[in-house]
């Protein structure tokens, strides 16, 4: 079997996403999701200029040395870049691989080790009685476990939510030009306690709630935090503080039991090294289309495993259907599996991606469909092209611009 056309498809259905699809001789095809969020045509050239030609002629199922090829033989190694279009490959030649075994993915990754997968969504307000409709929604729409982000008094736009309306973070990039957020540490610090406490005081002890700091925290200013918000019984703190630093995780456990997670903006294990063998974290982040795909996945769980450190797949909508579905593969096999984002995608994403997951009850299940099980509408996704757009900046009140 040896691969025959590798493309690269953009598409904009509400967002944009970056899909890879590669053909073989038989007449097999398979997907890969290669979207960088605000970085996307990056990818798109770093595939059809470097990436594609490789591939043409060689066999698909090779999937760790064509792995091993891409990563090391560029001999420029790492970044989100080189790591979501090495994600794109690898996940693509999993779905070929699958497809032709007539076994969904999962069945290749070890099969089921749990009949379905709990995830968590995101609710959000500009205040705190927005927050607690937010909420109610979410619990509404079936979810089980919610990650809820406010409005600071005195901000205009942070994280999650804007001051017009409570939107969703990921919809705010698709403006011409980055939207600037404010931010000051001390009134997050201030507010977050009170948040938490009118949110268990509506909803119960029992209701998992997540929340995401957005890397905006220093280690001091984390492990305050920490202490201050155990009481609230977290199912999570995530990106408490920019972990470029890793050793910076060791003042923020040493003062607080709040369980940890961090990885979304990470692309190798090497990331996590001191986080992993410390015991530094509970759960780990990343997303199969940033982390190299579903092979490096694999072995980042394993490795955590040893720590007993979990899975939490990072899902907002950025992450296209494919990538998405590979994640709920993964989910389904690893055993230290621990929680699923996922926010779902628009209607007419979910048009131009058809898909065989599905949401009910909180859980997400792949479907039985051979391979990912996913297939992508060129034709539709032909008509919604390219739109620029970035992520949000975030700037201190004096102007200086701080973590995002
Ligand atoms: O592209 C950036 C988003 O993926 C990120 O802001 C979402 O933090 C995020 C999350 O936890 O989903
Ligand atoms: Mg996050």
């Amino acid at each position: 079997m040896k691969i025959v056309d590798a493309r690269v498809i953009v598409t904009s259905p509400g967002r944009n996403f970056v899909t890879l699809k590669i053909t073989t001789d038989d007449g097999v095809t398979g997907l890969g999701d290669a979207t960088l969020n605000g970085r996307e045509l990056a990818v798109v050239s770093y595939l059809r200029d470097h990436v594609v030609p490789l591939l043409i002629g060689t066999d698909p199922h090779r999937i760790e040395d064509t792995w091993q090829t891409l990563y090391r033989g560029a001999y420029w190694r790492r970044g989100p870049v080189t790591m979501a279009a090495i994600a794109a490959v690898d996940t693509a030649l999993w779905d070929i691989k699958a497809k032709v075994c007539g076994l969904p993915l999962y069945q290749l990754l070890g099969g089921a080790s749990r009949d379905r997968v709990r995830t968590y969504g995101h609710a959000n307000g500009r205040d705190i009685p927005e927050l607690l409709d937010s909420v109610r929604a979410r619990l509404a729409e079936g979810y089980k476990s919610v990650r809820v982000q406010t409005g600071v008094p005195g901000l205009q736009t942070v994280y999650g939510v804007h001051a017009g309306t409570a939107i969703d973070a990921a919809q705010l990039d698709q403006r011409a030009l980055p939207v600037v957020e404010d931010w000051d540490t001390g009134a997050y610090l201030r507010h977050l306690p009170r948040v938490l406490e009118a949110v268990r005081s509506e909803f119960g002890p029992d209701l998992p709630l997540l929340h995401d700091a957005h890397h905006r925290l220093t280690p001091q200013q984390a492990a305050r935090l920490g202490k201050e918000i155990e009481r609230y019984d977290l199912f999570w703190l995530e990106d408490c503080t920019p972990a470029e630093d890793q050793r910076g995780l060791r003042l923020v456990r040493q003062h607080t039991t709040v369980p940890l997670a961090i990885g979304e903006v990470f692309n190798t294990v090497f990331d996590y090294q001191t986080l992993i063998d410390e015991q530094l974290i509970d759960y780990v982040r990343s997303a199969v289309t940033h982390f190299g795909g579903v092979t490096p996945m694999r072995k980042l769980f394993d490795y955590a495993a040893q720590r007993q450190i979990k899975s939490a797949i990072h899902g907002p909508e950025d992450i296209s259907p494919v990538g998405m579905a590979a994640a709920i593969h993964l989910d389904l096999a690893v055993h230290n599996f621990g929680i699923q984002e996922y926010s779902g995608h628009t209607a007419l994403t979910n048009e131009v991606f058809r898909h065989a997951y599905t949401f009910d009850d909180g859980h997400l299940h792949p479907g039985e469909a051979p391979g990912l099980g996913v297939e992508l509408d060129e034709e539709l996704a032909a008509g919604h092209p390219y739109v620029p757009a970035y992520l949000p900046v975030n700037r201190l009140q004096d102007g200086t611009l701080h973590d995002w």
